[in-house]
């Protein structure tokens, strides 16, 4: 059975939360591949909003498995945050959620040498989400790391401390204010673990495998977004792992050729959390508006986004370099009562025009060159079906369709679950 793929085209927070709980019916296995606690994936239904950082989207779907795959990097302070907000739902998540003895433990000292590291930058900072994702894949990559499975292991405490140890001699060597209280965090830290024990861990590329044999469905969830993506992303603002569709493959164990469907989800504009470039982005009363009406705030830590127009140019990159299928528009209702809407085409970079995105974006040397199109007035917010859409909306859906060479699928109006148009 084939395994789909659902990503986020842009800076990250495109909607893919609210679009995995919408699919979720389809799929027996949600799997996370990537990231961690720097995501914040919004779901709302019944009324009730939740953001969910390492857990996958589908959790509050009664019979599916969310399996937390190798890929991914897992604090268990905040986990256990999130294991928290779900105990009144009654979910049995014993049986519910699974992890990869392969992802990696973020350490409390991670988190300070993310929060040193940023703070000896200074003004040349990520704007990281101070989650300790940077230092735990460096850990990770300079085989350091401690992973889940070492916690069914005797010895991992030793580990830790040698670990924790070095970490220490690194922050002092930042030479940089964090404040820090150390025998405070370990207990928290280590709590927290005894809580992560009472999960399953599972060799997850051996489930996902026979899965595949007992036809299960399978649905791979991205977080962050394509241009943040550590090798073709706008580096180095970007994050530590690969967020496009190879993740997947190298964050689950998944063979490319048993993936079908990409599934890509944009916002109709453009934000950007965090520092770097960012083309289209707006600092008029345009682009106060759109961080209005979208209530355009992280939802891991609260930091207000950037916005701006669509760029097209981006989009077309983060389609080729995914292999996206299919297309799916968030917050189309945000652009409601903008007289004219904007979408940039190519850019002027160095005194030429050009269709793709180049090496060296510095904010200084690019400039979007933009195609206008009309807006509509109509509140799109209650719209059901695909018939009712405003005839601008259907020409601006066209255009980007036009110019990408991909179908747009779903058009989101609002963030429940209901307000949700296929075509
Ligand atoms: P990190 O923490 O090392 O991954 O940060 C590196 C860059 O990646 C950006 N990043 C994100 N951008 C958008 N959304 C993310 N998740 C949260 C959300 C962010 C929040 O859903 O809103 O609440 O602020 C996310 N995670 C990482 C980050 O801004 C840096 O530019
Ligand atoms: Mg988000």
């Amino acid at each position: 059975m084939a395994v789909d793929l659902l990503l986020g085209l842009q800076w990250g927070d495109e909607g893919k939360g609210k679009i995995v709980d919408y699919l979720t019916e389809k799929y027996n296995i949600i799997a996370r591949f990537q990231g961690g606690p720097n995501a914040g994936h919004t779901l709302e239904f019944d009324g009730i909003k939740h953001v969910l950082h390492t857990i996958p989207s589908g959790i509050f779907h009664k019979d599916s498995i969310n399996l937390v795959g190798n890929g991914v990097v897992i604090d268990p302070v905040i986990f256990k945050r999130e294991l928290d907000n779900l105990s009144k739902f009654n979910l049995d998540l014993h049986k519910k959620l699974v992890i990869s003895r392969k992802a990696h433990l973020i350490l409390p000292t991670h988190r300070l040498l993310d929060a040193a590291s940023e703070a000896a930058k200074g003004k040349a900072k990520i704007g990281s989400t101070l989650k300790g994702i940077g230092p735990t894949y460096m850990d990770k990559t300079g085989r350091n790391g401690i992973r889940i499975g070492d916690l069914e292991l005797n010895n991992w405490k030793d580990k830790y401390r040698n670990l924790a140890d070095k970490h220490e001699a690194m922050i002092s060597f930042y030479n940089v204010d964090v404040q820090y209280n150390l025998k405070e965090l370990e207990e928290e830290f280590f709590e927290a673990i005894e809580v992560l024990k009472s999960l399953q861990f599972i060799d997850s590329e051996e489930y996902l495998h026979q899965a595949q044999l007992d036809n299960k469905t399978i649905l791979a969830e991205g977080a962050q977004g394509s241009l943040l993506d550590i090798d073709f992303g706008t580096y180095p603002f970007v994050t530590s792992s690969n967020t496009t569709a190879a993740g997947a493959c190298t964050g689950l164990g998944i063979a490319p050729n048993k993936i079908k469907n990409v599934f890509g989800v944009f916002k109709a504009y453009t934000t950007r959390v965090g520092s770097g470039p960012f083309p289209t982005e707006l600092f008029d009363e345009d682009g106060a508006k759109m961080a209005k009406v979208g209530n355009e705030f992280g939802a891991t830590t609260g930091r207000p986004r950037r916005c701006g127009w669509l760029d097209l140019v981006a989009l077309k990159y983060a389609v080729q370099v995914n292999g996206v299928t299919q297309l799916m528009m968030m917050k189309g209702d945000v652009l409601s009562g903008f007289k004219t809407l904007k979408v940039c085409t190519s850019y002027r970079y160095n005194g030429k025009e050009i269709k793709h995105l180049p090496y060296n974006i510095e904010e200084e040397n690019i400039s979007p060159v933009y195609t206008e199109l009309k807006g509509w007035k109509e509140d799109l917010t209650k719209l059901k079906d695909i018939q009712n859409l405003p005839k601008e909306l259907n020409n601006y859906i066209q255009f980007i369709e036009d110019e990408i060479g991909v179908p747009i699928k779903i058009v989101s109006v609002g963030p429940d679950r209901t307000q949700t148009i296929l075509r």
